[in-house]
């Protein structure tokens, strides 16, 4: 149990949220299971890790602790623009005659951003979705806290390779909310299959879709916002060593790593990477690899975007209406989109 106890020592607690944890759930012929994905990725002649793994606890912390860093415009940037346009977005999403809203939440985190949507919004039922499961229970149950009444049910879920909610989430008025410009770690092929199931009332059953998403910029702005003078981004991404560690039993030595941050200006993305200090080999149960110094293993792609880009992505997918508020330089976007 974390319930905290009452500071008076009396015990009292917030009412628990609902919580559902459909990890290990893998259908026939879904997701691979972690431990295949990732012997898979660091077996390849280009070494990756999917950046879903980053989400450990501490991996959880350090993001949220990137978020506060001066370099890291975008959490500071779209909560600038949902403070100016939230009475906007909620008139939106009451215009397309959505009234008892499910709002799901993806890659919810500390659910901070929902918190602050949620009085504007007037959701019936709140969904937050994460993969990081117990991070994901102790926040849910901070906003169970601040929002005593509101019906919450927790997702804690991989939907990376599919989104399948469970049925305790109500099927009619739902609202995918996803800010941060998480969309970005999908390149923008995978990105078009993502949003086209949510906009599909046949799969997703969404009526909208209130989406951030960081946009291209000076190639320094965006390099510092991904390898911080801190080094809190460094250890983020390391920390992915670790967490593979426990899960596919490697045996990496974090020292022997450094992180690196760049911004592929052709394919539109930062990219990070871990690279090997020395030649090395790595071993686990099944398999081994060899690194040579200077050997890189790709952890993460983050997409930017132009406005234009993203509408007529979000066009293609098949929203009919869009909408988009930027912040005063132009560096951040939210998009509502709608399937009416
Ligand atoms: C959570 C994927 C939006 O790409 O900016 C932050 C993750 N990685 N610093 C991003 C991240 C390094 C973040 N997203």
């Amino acid at each position: 149990m974390n319930a905290p106890l009452h500071p008076l020592g009396l015990g009292l607690s917030a009412a628990s949220p609902q919580f559902i944890n459909c990890h290990g759930e893998f259908l026939p012929g879904q997701a691979p299971s972690a431990t295949q994905e990732l012997a898979a990725g660091l077996a390849a002649a280009a070494a990756s890790v999917s950046p879903k793994y980053f989400y450990n606890t501490l991996g959880s912390q350090l993001f949220e602790a990137i978020t506060r860093l001066d370099e890291y415009y975008p959490t500071r940037t779209e909560a600038g623009i949902f403070d100016e346009a939230h009475s906007e977005m909620a008139g939106a999403m009451t215009g397309a005659g959505i009234t008892r809203a499910c709002l799901i939440d993806l890659g919810a985190g500390n659910c901070a951003k929902a918190a602050r949507l949620i009085p504007h919004l007037q959701p019936r039922q709140y969904v937050p979705v994460d993969i990081s499961v117990d991070f994901l229970r102790d926040a849910a149950g901070q906003v169970q806290g601040l929002f005593p009444a509101l019906d919450i049910v927790g997702v804690g879920m991989d939907f990376s390779s599919g989104l399948v909610l469970p049925p305790e989430v109500q099927a009619h008025d739902r609202v995918f909310f996803y800010p941060g410009s998480s969309l970005g770690n999908f390149s923008p092929a995978q990105a078009l299959t993502f949003l086209q199931h949510m906009s599909d009332p046949a799969q997703g059953k969404a009526r909208g879709l209130l989406l951030g998403i960081d946009l291209v910029k000076d190639t320094s702005t965006l390099e510092a916002a991904y390898d911080d003078a801190l080094g809190v981004t460094a250890a983020f991404n390391l920390n992915l060593l670790r967490h593979v560690n426990r899960l596919l039993g490697t045996d990496f030595d974090v020292r022997q790593w450094r992180h690196v941050a760049l911004f592929n200006e052709v394919e539109s993305r930062i990219e990070m990477h871990l690279q090997a200090q020395a030649d090395l080999t790595v071993r686990w149960p099944q398999g081994e690899r060899r690194f040579q110094k200077g050997e890189r293993i790709h952890t993460e792609s983050s997409y930017k975007y132009t406005v234009a880009g993203m509408s007529a992505l979000l066009q293609q997918a098949g929203f009919t209406q869009t909408r988009c508020w930027t912040d005063p330089k132009g560096w951040f976007a939210v998009f509502w989109a709608s399937v009416d």
